[in-house]
């Protein structure tokens, strides 16, 4: 199985994490981004990672859409699960699912480049990084009204998931889920900015969790500590 990525797409560390936690054997192909779409467009009818290559005779060649590769994965690899087996549950986790990918992760994109083009320049200010940066600002139309949307609309996002987290551990049910990995995947660009790590450290502490158990390396701003103890 290879997964066709950019090293640093939240998308594509959803996929990861859900790779890590079925214990599945992958490799990655790092795309170059502004190359990436010659080899998706003919493989997917898409131009985004992340895309799964099945590699198997019964599979399709390429699935596109991080949402169609966890399914893929958790009908062809049901064992250990991310769903449920309960109608209701795997509703609410699903949706969850779809929440993050369509409105969360675009949020935490705005922020997160905001923040790289202004206070977080030092966190790669070679020339090449910083490009890219003010590529991908202008391709998603990144600005400044935007990007305030996007604040309030983590905002409130946070503040569901923090009354979540005092009830229980996951978002859905009494273990982890697709809603779970969308979450930690989705939301991991967050631990590079100072304001969140100040403000929400019980986001950041799940984070952690989550990678642990889905043996995948820690994000940008928790690696180097493996804990949240010294943010
Ligand atoms: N809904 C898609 C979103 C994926 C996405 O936005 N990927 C970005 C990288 S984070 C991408 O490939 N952008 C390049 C492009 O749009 O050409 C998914 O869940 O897979």
């Amino acid at each position: 199985m290879q997964l066709l990525q950019f090293s640093t797409s939240h998308y594509c560390r959803k996929i990861r994490l859900a790779l890590g936690y079925k214990r599945l054997d992958y490799d990655v192909d790092n795309l170059t981004p502004g190359a990436h779409t010659l080899k998706l467009k003919p493989l997917t009818g898409l131009t985004t990672v992340p895309t799964l290559l099945p590699q198997h005779p019964d599979a399709p060649e390429a699935i596109g859409d991080s949402t169609q590769i966890l399914k893929f994965l958790e009908i062809r690899y049901p064992d250990p699960p991310l769903t449920f087996g309960d109608e209701a549950l795997d509703r609410q986790a699903w949706m969850l699912e779809d929440w993050f990918d369509e409105s969360i992760g675009t949020a935490t994109r705005f922020v997160y480049y905001d923040f790289r083009a202004g206070e977080g320049k030092s966190i790669n200010s070679s020339w090449f990084s910083q490009l890219l940066v003010r590529v991908v600002r202008f391709q998603y139309s990144i600005t400044p009204a935007a990007v305030e949307l996007a604040r309030d609309r983590l905002n409130l996002a946070l503040s569901y998931l923090e009354s979540r987290s005092k009830e229980r551990p996951y978002l859905v049910g009494d273990r982890l889920s697709v809603a779970d990995l969308a979450a930690a995947g989705l939301l991991s660009p967050l631990a590079l900015i100072p304001h969140y790590r100040r403000n929400y450290p019980w986001l950041f502490e799940r984070l952690v969790a989550v990678h642990q158990q889905c043996d995948e390396p820690l994000p940008p701003g928790l690696e180097e500590t493996g804990s949240i103890e010294k943010a």
